[in-house]
């Protein structure tokens, strides 16, 4: 269908994975009326990740500027495409997207959009003791973006609800904030049972001043850790 002809026009290497999410009732806010979304998976350079190891490296800032330039300049034509054939879908940001500043998101670190719930709904994985979404593919060494739509465009695939961490422990070990409590996720489980995202956000702008010079509020040690992927 269009669809694959579509992403694979755009995501024309071993570098992406994609698949479709049923997320209807699932999102919240601005979101919350959106029923499906196609949530893309850019793989990150492993020899940048693999130099992550004390704490991020320029370098690794640097890659994860760029990636969430291309997922958003990607996400921005793929919506646009499917816009123009007839499907009506938005484009999301693969970050922050200007939320800084915004009240909810200062109160509970939380967007109306989890890249990672898509992209669990989509079957491409599941998360990970240390809250990152971990793919069969690469691991937790992707960078996400999605986009929306009412329209079922395709079978959407089988989710994931389950951790497959199983007694790996290294992320929650090796996390210099201590912000995972090891307790492994299903969907039933919120966030902030087993993740402190406080802990993890007050470290990474402690690690970017430290290691990148200014508060870059970056880390990646537990993406680095992770054996799945590397
Ligand atoms: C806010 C935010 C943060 C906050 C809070 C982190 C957090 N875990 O919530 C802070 C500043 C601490 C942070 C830090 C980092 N972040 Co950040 N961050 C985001 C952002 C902008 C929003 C996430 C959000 O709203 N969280 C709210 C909670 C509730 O949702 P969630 O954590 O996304 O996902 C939960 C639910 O979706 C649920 N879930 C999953 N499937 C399902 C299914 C059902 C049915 C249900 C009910 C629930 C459910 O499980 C998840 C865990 O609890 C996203 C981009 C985005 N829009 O998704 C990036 C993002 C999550 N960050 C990312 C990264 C890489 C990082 C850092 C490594 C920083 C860095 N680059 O060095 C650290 C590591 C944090 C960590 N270990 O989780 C990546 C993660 C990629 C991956 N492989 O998982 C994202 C997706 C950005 C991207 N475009 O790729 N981040």
């Amino acid at each position: 269908m269009m669809l694959q002809t579509i992403l694979q026009k755009h995501t024309n290497t071993n570098d992406y994975i994609y698949g479709l999410a049923n997320v209807s009732g699932l999102l919240s806010g601005e979101y919350a009326d959106y029923k499906y979304g196609i949530v893309i998976g850019k793989r990150l350079d492993n020899t940048i990740v693999d130099k992550i190891t004390g704490g991020p490296t320029p370098e690794y800032y640097d890659h994860y500027k760029n990636t969430n330039k291309e997922l958003t300049e990607l996400a921005i034509d793929i919506s646009d495409k499917l816009n123009i054939n007839g499907i009506q879908s938005i484009a999301t940001a693969p970050s922050l997207g200007g939320k800084k500043q915004d009240s909810k998101y200062k109160k509970y670190l939380s967007l109306d959009i989890s890249h990672k719930m898509l992209a669990t709904r989509a079957g491409l994985g599941w998360i990970g003791k240390s809250a990152l979404f971990i793919s069969y593919k690469f691991g937790p060494r992707v960078r996400l973006v999605s986009i929306l739509t009412n329209t079922l465009i395709e079978f959407c695939n089988t989710p994931v609800n389950e951790s497959q961490c199983g007694d790996c422990n290294i992320c929650v070990e090796k996390c210099p904030a201590r912000a995972a409590n090891g307790i492994p996720w299903n969907t039933t489980i919120y966030r902030d049972n087993f993740f402190d995202a406080n802990k993890c956000r007050e470290m990474c702008r402690i690690q970017g001043k430290k290691h990148i010079g200014f508060d870059a509020s970056i880390c990646g040690i537990c993406v680095a850790v992770c054996p799945f992927g590397n």
